[in-house]
């Protein structure tokens, strides 16, 4: 449980995190990979995340291995169904899609998943995962056959945060989907991060600098990228830089 309980200590001490998400299937060889790997890594990223919504390719192992073998950032697979298991990385989100009612993805695909993920040395981290509006159908969302929590809707938001933790979840993510238009806002990660105590994940559409100090200062524990890397890995710097002086300014105030 070490990266788990990791991330919980970062939360009580006010730290926050950043992941890098990698999706497989935009990556044709791995070793394309390396500018960004070279990037997370001056820029002390915090986690990487593979998967995606629907993984057409079969590298994802390659990927996660390439990953490893040049940089020793944790990898944690962000998977989106069973078939998206791979013992190279270190961790996998076990998620809960508590924002749909689609039982495949409440427990369904968890069974299924179980008696492998025992066999592996795979780290579980359970995490309630709730999709958010922004504007058009996510894949995330069409895959799943679920419906995202409106972008208005604070409270069902934060309800749903509520229960997945009562449930035992130990972290919360919030996505509003890959490449979204328009990130979470702050209202809602304010009001997801007030009524829960657990470490909050936020992503989907942080693109610019600004939106991810938003979603810092609203109370997001970690925050997710991947798109906006693939069009320019440059702003990793310029995030991860904000991140560090916070995490810099939490340490001088204790
Ligand atoms: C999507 O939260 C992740 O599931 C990251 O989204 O690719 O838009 O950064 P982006």
């Amino acid at each position: 449980m070490a990266i788990l309980k990791g991330l919980e200590e970062r939360y009580r001490q006010g730290k926050k995190s950043i992941a890098v998400l990698v999706d497989p299937d935009k990556v044709e060889d791995p070793s394309q990979l390396d500018p960004l790997i070279r990037l997370a890594n001056e820029n002390c990223v915090d986690f990487f995340f593979v998967g995606g919504s629907l993984v057409t390719t079969t590298n994802m192992g390659d990927v996660i291995r390439h990953i490893k073998e040049n940089v020793s950032i944790p990898v944690v697979i962000f998977p989106g169904s069973t078939l998206q298991i791979d013992p190279a990385a270190d961790a996998i989100l076990f998620l809960s899609l508590i924002s749909g009612r689609n039982p495949d993805y409440l427990i369904g695909q968890h069974v299924v998943a179980a008696p492998i993920l025992k066999n592996s040395r795979l780290e579980i981290m359970p995490t309630g995962y709730a999709l958010i509006n922004s504007g058009k159908t996510t894949s995330a969302a069409y895959v799943s056959n679920t419906t995202p929590i409106p972008e208005d809707k604070y409270s069902l938001a934060a309800c749903t945060a509520l229960a997945g933790e009562m449930l035992g979840l130990r972290l919360i993510y919030l996505d509003a989907g890959s490449g979204a238009e328009r990130a979470i806002s702050a209202k809602m990660i304010t009001t997801v991060r007030k009524t829960i105590n657990v470490p909050l994940i936020i992503g989907g559409g942080i693109n610019t600098s600004e939106k991810a100090i938003t979603a810092l200062e609203a109370g997001a524990d970690m925050i997710v990228i991947g798109n906006a890397l693939e069009k320019d890995p440059n702003l990793l710097t310029e995030i991860s830089d904000k991140v560090y002086d916070w995490n810099q300014s939490v340490k001088s105030e204790r």
